[in-house]
């Protein structure tokens, strides 16, 4: 098979360094010169506009700049070619590094030593030791376990949702609908890593947070959501941050983005906001491996890392 072609297409971010990267190695497109342009093989892609991979006779694989393929399902004309995601290390470490930071800013009281700072307060609160707090990860995937495992050195105690039966040693590990609520029962800080599918769409709701652990070691139930906004109902988690369900909350993504400036989780006390930067797609880490699978696609290799298109994920 000859070497095949890629149409590049992204919004939102400049692709200028993913382009320079793919170039250096292949044929790249930014725009179809045509619409149907019969030379291009693969689409490598983030949102795309919708319809126009339709359009391309001769696609062979779309692979998506990130791990969730939630923006490739947006495009009603998604032709039937298989979809490659991104697993790579370089992007799990930059996960866990979020995940991390976030669960001990909560658990080492980071709000309370902020406020007090501000007011010039000398105050030692009294301090749980970490064995006594459960992270509980709902989404133990690729993303989930990485971070899975450097909290359990740090001492948390770990509990892991999937769809599918788990296992991880050092885990306590539920699955499906029947393992929700024990998994939220047992949690103290929960860590949202799931894709955005319409199973798990607005899984984040109020009557789901009222599930957490309250008489928790950190005083009050948390939440972290790196996975996807479309999993939470913004609305839900002010009012469960309002009436005592949750204690804090540390949100990377919202069901609309950018998150519009009228938000009320902008200015709440209890909210710690990043603009859906938990973990970004890295040209220099991803394009090798990238290269690398159209190369060995065309050699007749099987593909890694595809999507399985009934799970949505
Ligand atoms: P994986 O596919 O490796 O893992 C997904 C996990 O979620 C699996 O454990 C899976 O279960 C579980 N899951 C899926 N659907 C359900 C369901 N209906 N009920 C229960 N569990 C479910 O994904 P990754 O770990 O690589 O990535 C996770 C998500 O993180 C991405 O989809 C993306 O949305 C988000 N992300 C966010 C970033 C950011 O910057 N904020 C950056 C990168 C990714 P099972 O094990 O049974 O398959
Ligand atoms: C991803 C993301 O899915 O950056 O990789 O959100």
């Amino acid at each position: 098979m000859e070497k095949g072609r890629i149409l590049l297409s992204v919004t939102g971010f400049n692709p200028q360094r993913w382009h320079e990267l793919l170039a250096a190695e292949r044929d790249v497109v930014l725009k179809p010169d045509s619409a149907t342009d019969p030379s291009i093989t693969y689409a490598v892609v983030w949102k795309q506009p919708p319809n126009i991979l339709a359009k391309l006779p001769n696609l062979r694989v779309i692979f998506s700049i990130g791990a969730g393929v939630d923006h490739l399902f947006n495009d009603p004309g998604l032709p039937d070619v298989p979809i490659v995601r991104v697993v790579a290390d370089n992007l799990a470490r930059h996960m866990t590094e979020y995940v991390v930071w976030r669960v001990i800013d909560h658990h080492r009281q980071g709000a309370l030593y902020r406020a007090q700072q501000q007011k010039k307060i000398w105050h030692e609160p009294l301090q749980r030791p970490a064995e006594d707090v459960s992270v509980g990860i709902m989404g133990l995937g690729q993303l989930g376990r990485a971070a899975a495992r450097t909290l359990m050195g740090l001492g948390f105690r770990l509990n892991g949702w999937s769809r599918t039966e788990q296992a991880m040693e050092g885990v306590t590990t539920f699955h499906g609908e029947q393992g929700l609520i024990p998994f939220l029962n047992a949690t103290d800080i929960l860590v949202v890593l799931l894709p955005h599918t319409p199973a798990t769409e607005g899984i984040i709701s109020h009557d789901l947070l009222r599930h957490l652990r309250r008489r928790s070691a950190l005083g009050g139930a948390v939440l972290i959501n790196a996975g996807r906004g479309k999993l939470q109902k913004d609305a839900d988690i002010v009012r469960a941050l309002d009436d005592g369900t949750l204690k804090e909350a540390s949100l990377d993504v919202f069901e609309v983005e950018p998150l519009p400036k009228t938000s009320p989780m902008w200015t709440h006390p209890k909210v710690f906001i990043t603009p859906h930067a938990a973990a970004t797609s890295d040209p220099e880490h991803l394009i090798p491996p990238m290269l690398k699978q159209m190369d060995a696609f065309e050699r007749g290799e099987p593909l890694d890392h595809i999507v399985d298109r009934a799970a949505g994920y």
